[in-house]
Parts: structure tokens; C-alpha cells; sequence
């Protein structure tokens, strides 16, 4: 696991923490949305990010991750998803996803794919996943839904149930719509809380990224955390700027979180 240096916890930055911390100790209910970001210190490639390897430097999104992508080419996309998969099953969840778990009673809002939070043991009932997870397949004709081994994922196939359609990963892909009662449900908490942490999310998905502004509009105060600014830097009351897997460990200790 690729153990982020704690020495990048600058006075400044902490000074900034124990504000957040405030904000957070006097909330009662609170929400965290996250993005590409929060896995980045397990070693999983972010979408946008400037500074790695993006996964959107070094492909096109229309072609792998649409519904027009998957028909013009299914192998492809296919192989692709199963090329992530591959690697998610060589990563561990970080002390980001780790400190998350540990708040039993916060619901994580999530657009990554990954079941790293999972893996850190946080239970499902917990973890909206509005852009669905690469650890399941379906059928594009049936809806037939079965978990795929990440290490070892099957290539293109047909539906074993139905025999007519193909078996897609359960992601979602642009242009469709997003799962609707994770997005009913993340959409009712954030016109509830107090405080929404966001963590790790360029903010540039709608609808996803619209739910900062709902919050917001809705008097909640947001914490950003990112290794630098986003598209929802302007929403920001607290804008911490550095690793999540280093901040929020420290931003964390000895807060009993509530998202109800
Ligand atoms: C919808 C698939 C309509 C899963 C993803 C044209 C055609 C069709 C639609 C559109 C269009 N134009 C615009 C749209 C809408 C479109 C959209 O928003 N496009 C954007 C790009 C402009 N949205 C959609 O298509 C959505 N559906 O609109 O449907 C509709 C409506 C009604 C009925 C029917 C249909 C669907 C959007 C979902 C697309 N799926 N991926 C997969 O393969 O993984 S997008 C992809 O972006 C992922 O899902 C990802 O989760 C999401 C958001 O990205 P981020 O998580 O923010 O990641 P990113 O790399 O961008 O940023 C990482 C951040 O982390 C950075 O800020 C970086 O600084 C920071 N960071 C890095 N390291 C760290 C860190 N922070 C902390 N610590 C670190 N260590």
C-alpha cells in the first residue's frame, strides 16, 4: 500500500484542520462525497487529475466509458474495464478510505467505481455509489447481474440467463442515467446536513458534482479536501489542500460522525 508521508502535514495545513474539525464537531448530521481522488493514494488512476497518469489523458471517455463506445467496440471496452479491474485487485484501501470506515454512522456519497471503502470495511448500507461498481457485470438485454473476479475478469461474453444480450460492466457510462434510488437518497441527505466533505472529486460530473451546490443552497457548510483546487473551490467554506489519505486520518481522530 503506498503510505502517504504524514511530513506533508504543514502547520499551516493543520491549523486549517483543526478549523474543519470544529465545523464538524458542531454539526449533527453530516455527508461525505467523494471522487477519483480518495483512491489516488492506493495507487488507483484518477480521471482528470493533472498530475498522473490520468486514465482521460490516455483514452478517450466517448469510446470507453458510453453506451455508443461499448456498440461500436465491446471487446475493447471490455478489455479496458477488465485492464482497471486487474489493477484495483493489486491495491489496498488507504488510510483515507480507512479513516471513512471508522465513521459507522456517516454516509459516503461516492462516484469512484472501486469497493475500496467496502474493503476497508464500511458497511454497504452505508456507501451510495452513484456511478455504479466495476466489481459487477450486467446484462445489457436481461438486466442478469453477477460479481466478476477482479484479478481474473471474464472477457466479452454473452448473457448466460438469456442467451440474447452481452454482459456489460455495472458502471455508469456518459450519457446514462444515473442508479435511482442512490441518487433519490444522496440527493434527500444533501438538502439535510450541516456539513458535506468533499473529497477528491474534480466536481466537473453533473449531476453528481451538482449535489455540492444542493448542499450549499440547502445552508450546509462544505470542507474540501483535494491536492489542489477544483471546480468547486468557490463553494468552499474550508478548502484543505493536500493528500486525503494524509488529512483526513488527522481531520478524523476522535469524531464520531452522524449522517442522520
Ligand atoms: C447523464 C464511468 C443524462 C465509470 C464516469 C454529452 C453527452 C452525454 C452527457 C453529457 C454530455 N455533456 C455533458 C454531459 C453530462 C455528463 C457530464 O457531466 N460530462 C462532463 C464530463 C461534462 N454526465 C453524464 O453523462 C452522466 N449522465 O448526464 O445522463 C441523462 C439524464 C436523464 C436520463 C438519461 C440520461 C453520467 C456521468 C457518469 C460518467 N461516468 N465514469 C467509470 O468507468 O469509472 S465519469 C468519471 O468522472 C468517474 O465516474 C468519476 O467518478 C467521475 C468524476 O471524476 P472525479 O472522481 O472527480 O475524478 P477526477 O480525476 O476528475 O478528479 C480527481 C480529483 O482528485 C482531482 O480534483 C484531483 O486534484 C484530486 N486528487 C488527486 N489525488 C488526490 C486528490 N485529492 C485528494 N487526495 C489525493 N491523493
Amino acid at each position: 500500500m503506498l503510505e502517504p508521508k504524514t511530513t506533508e502535514l504543514t502547520n499551516d495545513l493543520i491549523e486549517k484542520i483543526q478549523q474543519a474539525k470544529q465545523f464538524l464537531e458542531q454539526a449533527s448530521r453530516v455527508a461525505c462525497f467523494s471522487g477519483a481522488g480518495l483512491s489516488a493514494d492506493s495507487g488507483v488512476a484518477t480521471f482528470r487529475d493533472s498530475e498522473t497518469h490520468a486514465l482521460w489523458s490516455q483514452f478517450d471517455p466517448m469510446e470507453l466509458a458510453s453506451p455508443e463506445g461499448f456498440a461500436d467496440n465491446p471487446r475493447r471496452v471490455i478489455d479496458w474495464y477488465n485492464w482497471r479491474r486487474e489493477q484495483l485487485s493489486n491495491v489496498e484501501p488507504n488510510p483515507g478510505h480507512t479513516a471513512l470506515a471508522k465513521q459507522r454512522d456517516l454516509v459516503q456519497i461516492t462516484q469512484n467505481v472501486d469497493d475500496l471503502l467496502e474493503r476497508a470495511g464500511l458497511d454497504t448500507k452505508r456507501i451510495l455509489h452513484l456511478h455504479g461498481t466495476i466489481t459487477h457485470d450486467h446484462c445489457n438485454h436481461c438486466g442478469y447481474s453477477e460479481a466478476v473476479e477482479l484479478s481474473q475478469s471474464p472477457s466479452y461474453r454473452f448473457c448466460k440467463k438469456c442467451h440474447q444480450g452481452e454482459m456489460r460492466p455495472s458502471v455508469v457510462w456518459f450519457g446514462e442515467s444515473l442508479p435511482d434510488e442512490a441518487w433519490r437518497q444522496a440527493d434527500q441527505l444533501c438538502r439535510n446536513i450541516d456539513v458535506l466533505m468533499v473529497v477528491g472529486t474534480n466536481a466537473s460530473v453533473y449531476p453528481a458534482a451538482g449535489l455540492i451546490e444542493i448542499a450549499k443552497r440547502h445552508g450546509a457548510s462544505v470542507v474540501i479536501v483535494n491536492t489542489q483546487a477544483s471546480d468547486a473551490s468557490h463553494l468552499a467554506d474550508i478548502e484543505l489542500i493536500g493528500k486525503s489519505g494524509v488529512i483526513l486520518p488527522s481531520l478524523l481522530e476522535g469524531l464520531q460522525l452522524n449522517s442522520f
